[in-house]
């Protein structure tokens, strides 16, 4: 047999790695990082190289399927799937109306471009603005603090050419996401060593990024603010930064200046468990060089108060110059985007948030974020007008993902109708009355178009650092007898049947003539800088560099960057005021012994990976492990591999302790989005436990994005007895 090799990229995470795939009669049989392409250099994880064994697994969903009352789930064509969805929406639509309507958008939603636009034209077409993502449950603080602070036309510095660097709760070289661009992450970073790049990582784990670290500082979760308001004192203080660029283009100094006052390096030393030293030493490296970003990544963002963390973020950024000047060569302009314009000047944002719509719950507003994915639990469960009766999950996965699971599986299972678009019978599936079969990736046409639009939206290092595309064109067919569509063919045919109409953002779509997969990629990248033809001549991908595109001067009158927004500094002053305890709460009376905080496992992604045996090797007997400072276990009476309960103000869960030096005494650091419903609590070893049910979203949750505490969680953890099978 012949066996034939192509090129494409991987879509198992974010990351989209130029890949080689080896196809033998149709089927893939084999993955390898592809050496000719130029963003990612060959490199590939070990999840990419498991794509043949995703793609043909045996509990792969190769037929849609439909739930009976006793719980089974039958094969169902997708084509009566899809009649039967438009029917049962049509009915809620006409007793309730169009909110009672909502969509969850997640990992696998972003990885394919039309799922997006499809799921969007819909919901419009419709008339429902109950359209959640993850993106609300990830790092919403970025774009609000982005709002307070104003956005640069020409966008951060970048890495490639950075002296100085701060990593803040990002793990790049295995979340592969960014803080450094995540295409050959470590690469990146061994090259810009080289080149003798200072890099500061503020982290409670000794990360691998961490291990790269000129300066490491080993915060306590949840005190970034504190940490990052010294950081910013010192540079001030100092006269650290770029004094001609505040001149010509920040307002809010003094206010700033004034705000961080209170954080002194004792203070500081004291509270976020940093020596003064060493942050005063953060401090002038990072300021005390010529090109670099301060950066983050979810960790800080989970924690309280993560809009002022991204807004000191920012602000250092700012006081540093750390924008692209004019006259500058634009590193990354778009490919496969609309030719766009560069300029060297602030732009301000809406941050009128009051003013904006509310949800019913907690008065929290729908920002340009979309409304808080951290409600939608209690937007299902509460009742009167308005109420989410029917939700549409698209390659997400609540039940795994959702912050307080507790109040998750009650949503859930309280819906009219649930319908997931999944490749497996996950978690949320199970409670499913429809389960849409996708395809999966290598049985599709794509192109890299939705990591080229990352840049610009959630900040600093974000998307590609250099004009680079691929087109990925379908490999293989899916496995003989399968019956599944794409995500954007069920939104289509929901249209079709209810007669709604589709606007995307390449204009109308006929929903009586079904359009092609190939169709909608031309439309998606009409009018792009480089055409879609010139892109597929180039296999391996290709970066399509312009010298010509600089950025432009700024406008007369242009607005400021500002770092003294009243808003911020006020919940600066807030986090100061506030008392913080020797253990681990955030409010008195409340006794602690530990913070539990998140972690990216390499070897899997949010839920997905868990039952691919190669992946799985390290974790056969442990689920995610909770990993501790060897000190808490000897001071626990501890050993590996023992059973732990994990108790937070809201919920207990198991765990099974694994010794790891690298973890900041009274730290437990614990990967997301494993477990199932809480009837399987006992099989902890083998399916993992949910983190996300200690996240309580009635409690400490953010006003704005409506972010619960999701990392930094106060808990408590002490040594049970083996639980037993079936004792839930
Ligand atoms: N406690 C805690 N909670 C967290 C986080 C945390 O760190 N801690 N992280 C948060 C973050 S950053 C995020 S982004 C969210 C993620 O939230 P979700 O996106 O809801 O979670 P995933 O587990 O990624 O769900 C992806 C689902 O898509 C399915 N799938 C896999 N491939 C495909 C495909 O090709 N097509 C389709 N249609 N489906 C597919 C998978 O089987 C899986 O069920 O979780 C958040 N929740
Ligand atoms: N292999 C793998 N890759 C993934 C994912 C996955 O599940 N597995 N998930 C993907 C998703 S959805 C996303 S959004 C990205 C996220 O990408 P990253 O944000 O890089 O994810 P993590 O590796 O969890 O890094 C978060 C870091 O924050 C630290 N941290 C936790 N709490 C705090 C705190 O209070 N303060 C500070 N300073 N640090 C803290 C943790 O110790 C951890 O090192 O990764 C993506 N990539
Ligand atoms: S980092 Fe791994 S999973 Fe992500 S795209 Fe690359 S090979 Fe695929
Ligand atoms: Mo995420």
């Amino acid at each position: 047999m012949v066996v034939e090799t192509k090129q494409t990229f991987c879509r198992f995470c974010h990351a989209f790695c130029g890949i080689e795939v080896d196809i033998e009669d149709g089927r893939a049989i084999k993955v390898r990082g592809d050496a000719r392409n130029p963003m990612y250099e060959g490199f590939t994880c070990i999840k990419g190289r498991q794509l043949p064994e995703q793609h043909y697994h045996p509990d792969r969903l190769l037929h849609s399927q439909k739930r009976a009352p006793d719980g089974t789930f039958a094969p169902i064509p997708h084509q009566r799937a899809i009649d039967e969805v438009a029917e049962r929406l049509s009915a809620i639509i006409a007793e309730h109306g169009p909110r009672a309507v909502a969509t969850f958008s997640g990992t696998y939603g972003f990885s394919y471009p039309s799922s997006g636009q499809f799921t969007g034209a819909f919901m419009a077409g419709i008339g429902s603005n109950m359209t959640y993502s993850g993106g609300t449950i990830d790092q919403p603080a970025k774009p609000i603090a982005r709002s307070y602070h104003g956005n640069w036309g020409a966008g951060p510095q970048m890495f490639d050419d950075a002296d100085v660097w701060m990593l803040i709760g990002a793990n790049p070289t295995i979340s592969m996401w960014g803080g450094i661009p995540q295409y050959n992450p470590a690469k990146r970073l061994h090259r810009a060593k080289q080149r003798g790049l200072k890099l500061v990582v503020i982290d409670p784990r000794r990360t691998e990024a961490a291990e790269k670290a000129d300066v490491f500082l080993q915060v306590k979760p949840g005190e970034d603010p504190t940490l990052l308001a010294g950081i910013l004192r010192v540079i001030l203080g100092e006269g650290l930064v770029d004094g001609d660029f505040i001149a010509a283009n920040v307002r809010g100094v003094e206010a700033l200046r004034e705000a961080v006052e209170p954080f002194t390096l004792d203070y500081v030393e004291e509270r976020a468990g940093v020596p003064a030293a060493l942050v005063e030493r953060a401090a002038r490296i990072f300021a005390g060089g010529e090109r670099g970003s301060a950066t983050s990544g979810t960790g800080p963002d989970f924690a309280p108060h993560a809009n002022v963390t991204e807004y000191l973020i920012n602000a250092i950024n700012t006081v540093c110059g750390r924008w692209l000047r004019e006259g500058e060569r634009v590193p990354n302009p778009p490919v496969l985007r609309k030719p766009k314009e560069y300029r060297a000047q602030a732009y301000e944002e809406s941050t009128d948030w009051e003013s904006r719509e509310k949800l019913r719950i907690r008065d929290l507003p729908i920002t340009h974020i979309g409304p808080p994915t951290s409600a939608l639990a209690e937007e299902i469960l509460t009742p009167g007008e308005g109420r989410v009766r029917a939700l549409i999950c698209i390659g997400s996965n609540p039940m795994a993902a959702w912050p307080d699971q507790l109040r998750t599986h009650e949503a859930l299972q309280a819906l009219d109708l649930l319908v997931t678009l999944d490749i497996k019978l996950s978690a949320t599936a199970k409670l499913a009355h429809y389960v849409i079969a996708p395809k999966l990736s290598l049985e599709r046409e794509d192109t890299t178009l939705p990591n080229e639009a990352l840049s610009g939206v959630f900040g600093f290092a974000q998307g590609y650092p250099a004009p680079y595309a691929q087109y990925g064109p379908k490999l293989v067919d899916p496995p003989a007898g399968a019956d599944v569509i794409e995500e954007w063919e069920f939104f289509w045919g929901l249209a079709n049947r209810m007669r709604v109409p589709l606007r995307t953002a390449w204009g109308e779509v006929d929903i009586d003539a079904k359009p092609t997969s190939s169709g909608l990629l031309e439309r998606m990248c009409e009018g792009s800088r480089i055409p879609l033809e010139e892109v597929k001549k180039h296999p391996h991908g290709h970066i399509f560099t312009d010298d010509e595109i600089r950025v432009a001067p700024k406008r007369p009158g242009s607005p400021r960057l500002d770092v003294g927004r009243a808003e911020m500094l006020a919940e600066l002053a807030v986090v100061r005021a506030e008392p913080h305890f020797e253990g681990g709460g955030y409010r008195a009376g409340e006794s602690f012994s530990h913070r539990l905080v998140s972690r990216r496992l390499l070897e899997s992604y949010n839920s997905s990976g868990r039952d691919l045996p190669r992946l799985m090797r390290r974790y056969a007997n442990t689920g995610n492990p909770a990993y501790m400072n060897p000190l808490d276990l000897a001071e626990l009476g501890l050993e590996a591999g023992d059973v732990v309960e994990i108790e937070s103000a809201r919920a207990a869960i198991y765990g099974v302790v694994a010794p790891a030096a690298d973890v900041r005494a009274g730290v437990v650091s614990m990967a997301h989005a494993w477990g199932d419903a809480p009837a399987e609590d006992a099989r902890v070893r083998e399916l993992g436990a949910n983190t996300g049910r200690l996240s309580d979203t009635q409690r400490d949750y953010d006003p704005i994005t409506g972010i619960p505490v999701m990392s930094a969680i106060p808990v408590n953890v002490r040594k049970v007895a083996e639980p037993a099978p079936g004792g839930g």
